[in-house]
């Protein structure tokens, strides 16, 4: 009991929830997911509660047959277009995110993410490479992702959405936050026995206090 106690005491709460968007890319991912979120609600509750009620209202009583029905034009129709329009709403909302969530607006700067067995670094733009991805708050960093061995994905859930990390390819992604704070991601594809070593942390700071922190980069 008191070695349990302890344990929990030692562990401390991390958020790394999605759904705790702290950036406008994470933000607008999570506004996409809570649509579709609630419209499958939606369907589950009609849906299901459509068999419910036909289940109980139209149960077996005794042996007579009922009478057989073949066909419901009104019915058909009501049960495609509905479904139909509920799946062009759903397109239309991923479709016109998209854009944003991968490229995002005009970058005020870009840091290169260099993803190798079992470690990110990340190059800033005077050439010089760190271990923690420090970031200004308020500011569009686009990121180049690319790996030196094998495959690795970034991703910060609470700042933005996942980029591969491919040998021999440069993909991009984007983030953004809001809040200065300490946000962290891990790597997010299985690359090997030190995978689980492979953490994220982003610094993010005040674009002041950035700036000193970038001028006084070694
Ligand atoms: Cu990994």
């Amino acid at each position: 009991m008191i070695a349990a106690g302890a344990l929990l005491a030692a562990v401390q709460p991390v958020d790394v929830s999605p759904l705790d968007c702290a950036g406008p890319d994470a933000c607008r991912i999570l506004s996409v997911y809570q649509f579709v979120f609630w419209m499958a609600m939606f369907v589950l509750v009609v849906v299901g509660g459509l068999i419910l009620y036909a289940a109980i209202r139209f149960r077996r009583r005794d042996d007579r047959e009922p009478p057989q029905v073949h066909g419901n034009s009104r019915l058909e129709f009501a049960w495609t277009a509905l479904p139909f329009v509920m799946l062009i709403f759903i397109f239309g909302l991923t479709f016109s995110s998209m854009d944003f969530v991968r490229n995002g607006p005009t970058a005020d700067m870009t840091i290169k993410v260099i993803a190798q067995q079992f470690a990110f670094q990340y190059q800033y733009p005077n050439g010089k490479r760190r271990s923690d991805l420090t970031i200004p708050t308020g500011r569009v960093v686009r990121l180049e992702v690319t790996s030196k061995d094998v495959l690795h994905a970034f991703w910060v859930p609470r700042l933005g959405g996942q980029v591969y990390a491919i040998p021999g390819q440069t993909n991009h992604g984007w983030i953004e936050a809001s809040q200065p704070g300490t946000y962290l991601g891990e790597c997010n594809e299985l690359c090997g026995r030190g995978h689980a070593l492979m953490q994220i942390q982003v610094i993010a700071m005040t674009s002041g206090q950035y700036d000193s922190w970038y001028a006084a980069m070694k």
